[in-house]
């Protein structure tokens, strides 16, 4: 079947330029150059507290791209939020461009890519399509580090904690040998980083009121932790109470990770 006999949907197509311009040589294709986004408007739909919007939020603000934030309540979710969500989830990017009905991209990692293939400027991913790939699957390997840390957070009993805790330090264990420092990959801030930001958040929220020992023994992770909170991209990506309000949640959520005297002390 021949792909070109169908133009792409309409909101895929951008004026003056072919849906597939990308260069290849040699079977190895280069990425079509970004295409501004400036024409563009962008608003984040969004919850204070998860990570994975402060990921989209770290990339928007590393591109210096103009964007709104809107704030949706997950336990009372209006209509418009179901109907432009199907998974139900945050973050939404909704991308407004003159004369296209509006996008709903959901999925930060989707919303990620976009972002890269769409602004111009610094790029958040390498420019060697296999170090690119290998990038990606460090972001996947991030997002099971989240689904472990909320493990950890929510544990409503000690043998849960001390499972999540497991769960995680492994992880560490296989994370610590591929950080080269001072970002996950040398001297350039990629997705990758903004992607394992949230998670050190979280961590050192934890640490203030009960220390998780999630990090011991983990030099570079504690360095790249350290490095990752003071870059002001990863430090506006949440609000100033954020500390506050996540322990609040997780008491909400009758976490034992808060209490002293658990395992996690170490
Ligand atoms: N794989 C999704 C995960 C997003 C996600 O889990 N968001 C949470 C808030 S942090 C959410 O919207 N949860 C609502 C639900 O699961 O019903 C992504 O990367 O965007």
């Amino acid at each position: 079947m021949d792909d070109t006999s169908n133009p792409p949907p309409a909101f895929l197509r951008v004026e003056g330029q072919s849906a597939d311009a990308g260069l290849c040589v040699d079977g190895v294709c280069a990425l079509p150059e970004p295409v501004a986004t400036s024409a563009a408007r962008l608003t984040l739909i969004s919850v204070p507290l998860c990570p994975y919007v402060q990921r989209a939020i770290i990339a928007l603000t590393e591109k210096e791209v103009e964007f709104e934030v809107i704030y949706v309540d997950l336990a009372d979710r209006p209509a418009w939020f179901r109907e432009i969500s199907p998974l139900g989830k945050v973050p939404v990017l909704r991308v407004e461009r003159d004369g296209h009905a509006p996008v709903h991209l959901f999925e930060s990692a989707v919303i990620l890519e976009y972002l890269e293939e769409t602004v111009p400027g610094r790029s958040l991913h390498p420019a060697d399509p296999l170090e690119r790939a290998f990038h990606r699957a460090w972001m996947e390997f991030g997002s099971q580090v989240l689904a472990d840390l909320w493990r950890f957070g929510s544990a409503g009993s000690v043998a849960d904690l001390d499972a999540a805790r497991q769960a995680v330090r492994a992880k560490f264990t296989r994370l610590e040998v591929e950080v080269t420092g001072p970002w996950f990959a040398g001297a350039a801030f990629s997705a990758v980083d903004a992607v394992f930001a949230p998670a050190f958040r979280q961590i050192d929220a934890i640490d203030l009121v009960n220390p998780t020992s999630l990090l011991d023994g983990f030099p570079r992770l504690v360095a790249w932790s350290r490095a990752l909170a003071s870059r002001p991209s990863v430090r506006e990506a949440a609000p100033e109470d954020y500390g506050s309000v996540y322990l609040a949640y997780l008491r909400g959520a009758g976490s034992v990770a808060l209490d002293a005297g658990n395992p996690a002390r170490g």
